[in-house]
């Protein structure tokens, strides 16, 4: 096949169920569910399924949403539709939604879109509790805002939270890593007062350039280490990297082994939770960050390399193109293959990945130089950061 070499021994399944795809949150917002599609068809067509195990996983159910989520919340996920809407204005507002100019729109089928990609994060956690996978991947989840009763930020049902969950039934300690450019609150706040989910998440944080305003959701700052009540279970079981605009591939490499190992080799997971969200890239249309597709799947790779059990999941990613370019490499790294930089011409969407200034017909283009950030993170500054993460880390019993 295209550019493979030997794949080196660690069972990966892939879950992935196709109708996701066919759900639009409308034209001007900038979460497109078709980035699987095409993520979907780069692994094809660089042979990759011949390497995993395929499964199209049943959407979750109610009952199983609801291990997390509010019945009522659940009730009126289920029933609201674009054309009912407006007869319940009060309640949209109850569950943090809104119009159409709105971060979480009512769309067509919007309970079906969260109910799949809700029951590949299930089953992906269910192949590693039967030893059926080591590393189970669902692109089409990640979606770390959703709270326990209400949308946030795209997010309308936690399927990352669903997942651990369900690995807790047989894990006694799972590590979850967020390298999304936001900050998996929702995640952080759902295990808040456990010790056997230890939060991890990277992020731009601090007052955003283009708007003004905080960045996206505003928390996560590294003091923000879990509760700080010393009876709480969670105190100390969470830890922020708040990083500023145009971070790159040295400085996120560097910080991303130093801080994450440290964590590994304290903490001890029985199993680990990766959100690899594809908004941290360079040339992401909501992004700060500078980083290149390989220094991402560094971060994969580095977690592949613990060798405990792996939930790669998906998340954020918001230029589609670069988000399947991303995607499709992380899939080969667990898998264990190199692909080849020229794309296999052969592929539906060509039309995608051609004609850009940079990068047409290839699958690493250098997204550092399209759309730079300044970069404002100061090797001072990281240093100071990994020095405040160790000290937190001190405070981890064990
Ligand atoms: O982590 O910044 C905000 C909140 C607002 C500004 C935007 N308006 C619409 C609502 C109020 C303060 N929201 C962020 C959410 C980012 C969620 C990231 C999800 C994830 O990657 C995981 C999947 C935000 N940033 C950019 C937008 N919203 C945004 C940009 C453009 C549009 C179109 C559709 C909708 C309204 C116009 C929208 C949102
Ligand atoms: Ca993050
Ligand atoms: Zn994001």
């Amino acid at each position: 096949e295209y550019g493979l070499e030997r794949p080196r021994g660690y069972t990966v399944s892939f879950h992935y169920n196709p109708h996701v795809e066919y759900h639009h949150f409308g034209s001007s917002h900038p979460m497109k569910p078709w980035r699987l599609t095409l993520t979907k068809q780069l692994v094809l067509a660089y042979g990759l399924e011949y390497t995993m195990d395929l499964y199209t996983p049943r959407p979750a159910s109610f009952d199983e949403m609801a291990l997390f989520h509010d019945r009522d919340y659940l009730s009126f996920l289920q029933q609201i539709t674009p054309q009912n809407m407006h007869r319940q204005e009060d309640i949209l507002e109850r569950y943090s939604f809104g119009g159409e100019s709105n971060d979480c729109p009512v769309f067509e089928g919007l309970w079906n879109y969260v109910s799949l990609y809700s029951g590949a994060s299930m089953h992906a956690a269910q192949n590693l509790l039967n030893h059926q996978s080591d590393i189970a991947i669902n692109w089409s989840g990640g979606l770390h805002h959703a709270k326990k009763g209400a949308a946030s930020g795209f997010c309308y049902v936690n399927d990352i939270v669903l997942a651990i969950q369900h690995l807790l039934t047989q894990h006694q300690r799972v590590l979850y890593i967020d390298i999304d450019v936001h900050h998996g609150d929702g995640v952080e706040a759902a295990f808040e007062s456990t010790d056997r989910v230890f939060t991890l998440s990277y992020h731009k944080f601090g007052q955003d350039r283009f708007t003004s305003w905080p960045f996206f959701p505003g928390t996560g700052d590294i003091t923000d280490t879990g509760p700080s009540d010393p009876t709480n279970r969670g105190k100390a079981h969470a830890l922020n990297i708040p990083l500023e605009d145009g971070i790159d591939d040295d400085q996120y490499k560097w910080l991303f082994k130093t801080v994450t190992g440290a964590v590994v080799d304290k903490y001890q997971p029985t199993a680990i939770v990766l959100q690899s969200g594809a908004d941290s890239l360079g040339g992401d249309r909501l992004g700060r960050f500078n980083l290149n597709i390989k220094a991402h799947g560094f971060c994969v790779e580095t977690v592949k390399n613990y060798g405990r059990p792996l939930l790669l999941i998906g998340g954020g990613g918001y230029t589609p193109r670069n988000v399947a370019r991303t995607w499709c490499h992380e899939t080969a790294v667990c898998v264990g293959a190199s692909l080849h930089n020229d794309l296999p011409t052969h592929i539906p969407y060509i039309m995608a990945f051609q004609g850009e200034e940079n990068g047409g017909g290839i699958l690493y283009p250098e997204l550092h130089n399209t759309k730079r950030h300044e970069n404002n993170n100061t090797t001072q500054k990281l240093n100071k950061i990994v020095e405040r993460a160790m000290e937190s880390l001190r405070y981890l019993e064990g």
